[in-house]
């Protein structure tokens, strides 16, 4: 009985001595992202609201110094999904409106735009810049996570329950592909393959699922990000959007072709 005590003492020990950092807010709208101009490099804890009336993410894109965003844009309309230079350094995926997630990520000192790739939002919604700046402040520590997920070609490598409450997900990237992940709360009894017939559609109508918020992409995969959200009970799915054809032209079929379409789901049930 002892011991049972003694691990139980251990476990809250642990969990108290997380240092709670504030978060920062960045919001999506239907016309663009509201952010802080700056943020400081290292780990920044943010806190991510959809504002708008449709699914959107936020990608943080690092600009190199001969890239202007207006640059970045023409690429991204000429068909790539990686223009050249820039780096992917992840940021909150697909997040539904009135829906709020925090994120824990590493970013380096420089020029960022930040980006929706929902439908094209990238290009048709003014772009949102900031500047990360080298840090003189005190460092934000990681939270402590109760599930890791790691992302490996193809698949989900799931650790641990998400049991239901405010749980935090540690997200690191196996590959050797780099991956994503985006979460789906289903509505009432709709199934995956509603969800795949709603994904390769106009993904406007009748959406059979919440989008919960994940995880975008990295160049860097050995960079590690942590999620953390409410869960209440319910039926789960979660899934990679990386292309598989990097830069396809938008011509071709493979264009639209995902890491989802080669199995890289997962289902899962909170209870
Ligand atoms: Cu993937």
């Amino acid at each position: 009985m002892l011991a049972v005590v003694m691990v139980l003492s251990a476990n809250c020990s642990r969990h108290q001595d997380e240092k709670s950092s504030v978060p920062i807010t960045i919001a999506a709208t239907d016309s663009g992202f509201t952010s802080p101009d700056t943020l400081e490099s290292g780990l920044n804890h943010i806190a991510f609201e959809n504002r708008g009336t449709t699914i959107h993410e936020c990608m943080f894109i690092r600009l190199p110094a001969t890239m202007t965003p207006e640059q970045y844009l023409q690429a991204v309309r000429d068909g790539a999904d990686f223009p050249a230079g820039a780096i992917d350094c992840s940021g909150p995926g697909l997040t539904s409106p009135g829906e709020t997630l925090e994120m824990w990520l590493s970013l380096e000192p420089g020029e960022y735009l930040l980006g929706c790739w929902n439908k094209g939002h990238l290009t048709k919604i003014a772009p949102q810049t900031l500047t990360v700046v080298e840090a003189t402040g005190p460092l934000v520590d990681p939270p402590h996570e109760e599930v890791t997920i790691r992302l490996i070609d193809f698949r989900f490598d799931v650790s641990g329950e998400i049991e239901p409450g405010v749980r935090t997900l540690k997200i690191e990237t196996v590959g050797p592909s780099m991956h994503e992940i985006d979460m789906f709360r289903f509505h009432g009894a709709r199934t995956r393959a509603e969800f795949m017939a709603w994904y390769d559609g106009d993904r406007i109508a009748s959406p059979p699922a919440t989008a919960m918020g994940g995880a975008l992409d990295s160049h860097d995969t050995q960079n590690v990000v942590w999620l953390r959200r409410r869960f209440t009970m319910g039926h789960y799915f979660m899934i990679c959007e990386m292309p598989m054809v990097q830069n396809a032209s938008p011509a071709d079929s493979a264009a639209n072709v995902t890491h989802a379409h080669a199995g890289m789901t997962h289902e899962f049930t909170v209870e």
